[in-house]
């Protein structure tokens, strides 16, 4: 037996940090955090990658969190702590299990400030401030001052964070770092809440008003969200839909949580910013809808605020048919039983239909408008082409080539990569793999990505609830920490990437082989202008343009000079047409590890937007 002598806080912290999978801690470390993590690398095989700044060290481990399971981020007191908060706030609200190790001013030091006056560096008078502002956005924090109370303070926060699936926060004197306390004893885990008889009660209630609104309506689908990847209920969520055969949809922030070659995938679903095509399938032929872990927060709703009686609902723990509410159950508990009364009611594969054959069939009665001279099929006033016949060829008509000296824009630049996603794939079906994830940041990128077709479970991620621009670049770093094995493309606007470019420097100097597409639309927040003024995408708009958006304009692909060098090198390319787009994805195609990360300046007319948010510009135009 280890005894005493032999444990410090700071070996007891990284040691239970370490029986749950960490390997690496992401931050800026400042005095207060070095004892902490001397000890660490001593005593354990966690290994620290520093970060240009702590929005950049919290985004890497939120993206390390994602891909993992559990993320950790260290940094000083105060100055350091302040620069992270945005942070671990987008982790809080969209469920990213964090721990926040926050290394403060020593005991001494504080005594000093209540004897003295004496500030120490980074202290402010309130010593509570820290502690007081993470309370907002953690599941729970605590100050640790004392090695006899440390190790159960450190336990508990570990529970919490792994039971909640939220962040937590530890705040440490540096005293406490190197005073001893006693080793380890028994596992950190989960504790999953119970289910008691009465969560059973309202449960059946809410199946049996759920099948009830089915029955009346018809023609279900579903809407799978968030909460199947955080839950870990994917493989539920498909036998669900396989055995009864409702088709789904999943929300953004839910994309991927299957693999988008399921027979049953009809799209991501955004509320009013989807696609067209599948905004009509969803909203018109299906007649009622069953959202899944899926979260109404206004990018997943686009433009659309309330839902309906033809709504039903489980999230959050609870469950809403229309109006009616069902606490507490469980979506778990949910998926089994409602899967288990449909078939009961309705039998096996019962629901099974394409509903984009049931649009076009409806449909037909619309003029259908070609391009002049060509005989293709352009786009009617709401958007749509129909170039498809049925749910696989809608689906493929998103991937294709252009023509060479075509300018990019948003959605002909997609529908390339997509193309290229598809190229890439390894397997068919349900065993597709990739070796690529997406990361997509707000705005246009979001908007574009969503439409990537993602054949492999949990390749598609964005920060799509709490939307701080700049996530994507700071996040890659710990996506592809997390993963080695698969290569991050990150999508990012111009102005987002000018929020945390300093992260190309951590994918240098760690090797990663990430791709990073700036979309350069002139230096333009795009999405604000859409979201303030969308006239200024319609005819004639020019005169519409808000001073606020213009950004300075960067020489973008130049920054693989600055941040690369011989030893970690890193290449630029800056490409305005589907000709270089193809030569570029070449390039990528056959990047060999070790050769660094490639940065790629797309340039796109600052007028264009994605075809999905093309609702705004019609309204404003109305
Ligand atoms: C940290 C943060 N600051 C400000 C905002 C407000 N905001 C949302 S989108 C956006 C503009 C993004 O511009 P860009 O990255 O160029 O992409 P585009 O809109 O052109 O696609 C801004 C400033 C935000 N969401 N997050």
């Amino acid at each position: 037996m280890t005894t005493n002598k032999n444990w410090t806080v700071a070996r007891y912290l990284a040691t239970r940090l370490e029986s749950l999978g960490v390997s690496k801690i992401f931050g800026v470390p400042g005095n207060h955090l070095g004892p902490f993590l001397s000890i660490m690398q001593e005593t354990t095989n966690i290994r620290w990658v520093g970060t240009t700044n702590e929005i950049n060290g919290g985004y890497a481990a939120d993206g390390y969190a994602r891909a993992t399971g559990l993320g950790v981020v260290g940094v000083t007191y105060g100055v350091g702590a302040f620069s992270l908060i945005n942070t671990v706030s987008g982790a809080f609200v969209e469920r990213v299990p964090l721990v926040v190790i926050n290394a403060s001013p020593t005991n001494e030091q504080w005594l000093n400030y209540q004897a003295l006056g004496l500030l120490t560096s980074h202290m402010s008078p309130n010593q509570e401030s820290n502690l007081n502002a993470y309370r907002q956005v953690t599941a729970f924090a605590t100050v640790i001052t004392n090695s006899n109370l440390a190790t159960s303070q450190i336990d508990t926060a570990l529970e919490t964070c792994l039971t909640e699936g939220q962040p937590v926060y530890l705040e440490i004197r540096q005293n406490v770092f190197e005073s001893p306390c006693d080793p380890p004893q028994g596992k950190i885990e989960a504790r999953p809440r119970p289910t008691t008889e009465r969560n059973g009660t309202i449960l059946e209630s809410a199946i049996e008003a759920t099948v009830n609104r089915i029955r009346k309506l018809g023609k279900p689908i579903l809407w799978g969200g968030v909460e199947i990847d955080r839950f870990k209920l994917a493989d539920a969520f498909q036998d669900l839909s396989e055995k009864t055969g409702i088709g789904f949809c999943t929300t953004i922030m839910g994309k991927s949580i299957l693999s988008e070659n399921h027979p049953n995938f009809m799209g991501v679903y955004n509320g009013k910013a989807s696609l067209p095509e599948v905004r009509k399938i969803f909203n018109e032929v299906a007649q009622c809808r069953i959202g899944l872990g899926a979260w109404t927060t206004s990018k997943n709703l686009g433009g659309t605020q309330d839902l309906g009686e033809d709504w039903i609902k489980a999230d959050h723990e609870g469950v809403s048919v229309g109006a009616s509410y069902f606490p507490e159950v469980k979506l778990s508990d949910f998926i089994a039983a409602l899967k288990e009364a449909l078939l009961k009611e309705f039998g096996e594969g019962h629901f099974k239909q394409d509903y984009y054959q049931q649009f076009v069939k409806e449909y037909k009665g619309a003029p259908r408008p070609t391009t002049r001279g060509t005989g293709a099929p352009a786009p009617d006033k709401e958007g749509i082409v129909m170039n498809f016949v049925d749910r696989a060829s809608f689906l493929a008509s998103l991937s294709g080539h252009s023509s060479k000296s075509m300018p990019l824009t948003y959605d002909s630049f997609i529908k390339r990569i997509n193309q290229f996603l598809e190229d890439n794939t390894t397997g068919t079906g349900l065993d597709a793999t990739t070796p690529y994830i997406v990361i997509s940041d707000a705005g246009f990128s979001l908007l574009s990505s969503q439409n990537l077709k993602m054949v492999e479970r949990n390749t598609f991620h964005s920060q799509a609830s709490w939307l701080a621009i700049g996530y994507s670049v700071g996040a890659a770093t710990g996506f592809k920490e997390g993963q080695p094995d698969k290569t991050p493309l990150v999508f990012v606007g111009d102005g987002s990437f000018q929020e945390t470019c300093q992260a190309l420097s951590s994918h240098t100097r760690l090797k990663q082989d990430n791709v990073i597409f700036v979309f350069n639309n002139n230096g333009f927040y795009g999405i604000e202008q859409m979201l303030v003024e969308p006239k200024y995408y319609g005819k004639g708009g020019e005169q519409y343009k808000d001073f606020y958006n213009v950004l300075h304009p960067w020489q973008y692909a130049k920054l693989a000079e600055v941040f690369g060098n011989e030893e970690t090198p890193m290449q630029g390319f800056v490409i305005k047409n589907h000709d270089e787009l193809n030569d570029l994805l070449e390039v990528i195609g056959s990047n060999k590890r070790g050769s660094g990360p490639i940065l790629v300046q797309v340039v796109v007319p600052q007028r264009d937007y994605p075809k999905a948010i093309g609702y705004k510009v019609r309204e404003a135009e109305k």
